[in-house]
Formats: structure tokens, C-alpha cells, sequence
């Protein structure tokens, strides 16, 4: 790759990463994955070598390219490239690379912004689901200035709400994929829940952590991760998703009562390093469990009674705004959440 091949590097919401077009990367799999290894520097714990930034959250990948399916702008495929192994994941997709997709595609010329604002329908390639992003596109060119703010990311940029529909069992085939509310796995009573990411959610008492604490304080626990590992372990066979232990699923988000008047409080690690925020199909699916009735986070959640939702989802530097519609039943039919995006650099990456 000695000509190197072109790549723009933007945030997306609190994550961070390469943006390619799927035409510019290799088409063998095995070559492509090889590529993306060097040009994150990994596996090395400083990906000193390369791009990344020596953690999972900034050390992703976005494929994308314009899609043939009606309705649809554009197909992007989510890369999980691990810091300290030989790993490229697409057993995962992620919400907040998502917030980058649109400008991304835009810029690119795959899609036209005729507009002040340009609605991009985007096919998620990893769980086969559609999220549209609305960004904001003055004189025919995506903007990254603006007021809006989330937590977890200085200053302000401009507004890219999202919203998901039909996310449940995007990966495990059903929202519950053993059908229960609760399973006891170790000792510990967990919901696992797939509504846009298949998480395993339980109690942090259950696990002698408190909710609250920061993500130093978790990452430096070992004994705690090694109990969550050995209960994530046990999980992803029940959750249709195989053996996990090479897989970045399912997510393990450790709940407690809402500190901030918000609706629930979440440490999440995903899945060996703590998040300093949580994802966003990650908070899509844990507000989801709070919905259900007898679930461990229905235990300790604060939530509104209204069809249409608002959950503050609380996390280790602030707070996640989720939208959440429910149909008479009480099932969740539609998601939205405020995220940001940044272009960084746009050039060539030699790996
Ligand atoms: O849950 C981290 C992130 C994510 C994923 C992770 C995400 C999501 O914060 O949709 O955004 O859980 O690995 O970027």
C-alpha cells in the first residue's frame, strides 16, 4: 500500500475514527483487514504505529459507499479494529461512528444536499437495519459548527439527530433472544437485551460495584472484570451470539438508580474496557430494558409514564437523551438521540 489509499478522519459522537469509501479499501477481506491493523497501529497497546488512539472508542472504522437498496442513501459497514490484538470486528455496529456517515457521504458526493438540512437514510450492513440522520447542510455542504453539545465531548458542533426503527434482535435474532426478562447467570439476575446492540444488563450491587464510579476506578478492578467476563462468557451462547471470546459482544452495562434526576445511571465496559461514556445503540438498549416489567433495570429506573419517552440515560461524564416511542402494548417501536460530528483530516493513510 505504498501509495496509500484515501481516508478522512472525523468524532463521531464520542468516538472517534477512519471513514473510508468501500470502492478505495482492498476487496479481499483478509487484505482489508491487514490494512486497517496497520493503519490503527494494532495490535500494540499504544498503537504506537498508527493512527488510533490506544482505545477501543478510537479505534474504529466506517465503510461506506452509495447503496442500491430503494429508499436507502447509502450502506455503511461498522469495523471494530481491537488496540491489542489481531482482531477486525464486524460483529458490532456502532451509533456513534453513525453520526459521521451522513456529512461523510455527503462530502464524498455520494449523495446530494440540496438543502438546509439533508436527511440521510443509511442501510446498517452489520445488523441489516436502516438509521436516518439528519445533518445540517447550509449552501450544498455539510457544517460541523454549531450549538448543540454531548456530554463526553468539549464545546459545541452541529446537531446530527438520529433515529432507529426496527433495531430489535438486530444481532441475536429477537429483542429477548432466551425469551425470559431475567436470566441468572453466576448468581447474578441479567437481562439480555438486543435493541440495536446485545447487551447484558444487571445490577452493579449484584456485582459489588456501586454505578457511580468512574472509569479509571472500573478499569483498574480486575477482580470486578473478571466476574463480568465470566458472566459475558457464559451470555453469548444464550444470546445466539456464539462463542464471545473474541467478539466485542455482547456489551455489559452494570445499572443503579438515576444520581442526576435522570432516568437511569449505566457504567458500561465494552467488553474489557470501561466506556467514559456509553454507547448509543448501548443506551438504546438499556432504556429499553428499563421498560421491562421484572427486569433488573425496571428496578432501579425512574421512568416516565407518557407513549413517548424521554430517558436520560446517566453515565461516567454526563448524560445521553433518548427518545423512545412505544406502541399500546408498551414495546419500543422507534428510537432518536442528539449526536455530533467533526471532520478532522482528510488525506491518504500509508499502511
Ligand atoms: O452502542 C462503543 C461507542 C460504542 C458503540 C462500544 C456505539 C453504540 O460509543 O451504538 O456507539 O460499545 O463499543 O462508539
Amino acid at each position: 500500500m505504498n501509495d496509500g489509499i484515501r481516508c478522512m478522519w472525523m468524532r463521531g459522537g464520542t468516538s472517534k475514527g477512519g471513514f473510508f469509501l468501500a470502492e478505495d479499501l482492498p476487496q479481499d477481506t483478509v487484505a482489508r483487514d491487514a490494512f486497517l491493523l496497520r493503519t490503527m497501529g494494532s495490535p500494540d497497546p499504544r498503537q504506537i504505529d498508527g493512527m488510533g488512539g490506544a482505545d477501543p472508542l478510537t479505534s474504529k472504522v466506517a465503510v461506506v459507499s452509495k447503496s442500491d437498496r430503494p429508499g436507502v442513501d447509502v450502506d455503511y459497514l461498522f469495523l471494530q479494529v481491537f488496540v491489542d490484538q489481531a482482531i477486525v470486528s464486524d460483529a458490532q455496529n456502532c451509533g456513534n461512528m453513525l453520526a459521521g456517515v451522513g456529512p461523510f457521504a455527503i462530502e464524498r458526493g455520494l449523495i446530494a444536499a440540496p438543502g438546509e438540512e439533508t436527511r440521510v437514510a443509511i442501510y446498517m450492513v452489520n445488523t441489516g437495519q436502516i438509521a436516518i440522520a439528519t445533518c445540517q447542510t447550509p449552501g450544498g455542504a455539510p457544517t460541523y459548527a454549531g450549538d448543540a453539545a454531548i456530554d463526553g465531548v468539549p464545546g459545541t458542533a452541529a446537531p446530527i439527530p438520529l433515529e432507529f426503527r426496527d433495531t430489535a434482535g438486530s444481532s441475536c435474532g429477537a429483542l429477548l433472544p432466551t425469551g425470559n426478562a431475567v436470566d441468572v447467570i453466576e448468581g447474578v439476575a441479567c437481562t439480555l437485551i438486543d435493541n440495536g446492540m446485545p447487551c447484558v444488563v444487571f445490577k452493579a450491587a449484584d456485582v459489588g460495584a456501586t454505578g457511580y464510579e468512574d472509569r479509571d476506578t472500573l478499569d483498574a478492578d480486575s477482580a470486578l472484570k473478571a466476574r463480568i467476563e465470566a458472566i459475558r462468557l457464559l451470555a453469548g451462547p444464550m444470546m445466539n451470539l456464539g462463542d464471545v471470546a473474541d467478539k466485542s459482544v455482547p456489551k455489559m452495562m452494570l445499572v443503579a438508580p438515576p444520581a442526576h434526576g435522570g432516568a437511569v445511571t449505566v457504567r458500561s465496559f465494552i467488553p474489557h474496557r470501561a466506556h467514559a461514556t456509553i454507547g448509543v445503540l448501548g443506551a438504546v438498549s438499556v432504556a429499553t430494558a428499563c421498560l421491562i416489567p421484572g427486569s433488573p433495570a425496571a428496578d432501579v429506573a425512574d421512568v416516565p409514564e407518557s407513549q413517548r419517552k424521554l430517558l436520560s440515560v446517566e453515565h461516567p461524564t454526563g448524560e445521553m437523551s433518548c427518545v423512545l416511542e412505544t406502541d399500546d402494548s408498551g414495546a419500543v417501536t422507534s428510537a432518536a438521540l442528539l449526536r455530533t460530528a467533526r471532520k478532522l483530516m482528510d488525506g491518504m493513510i500509508f499502511a
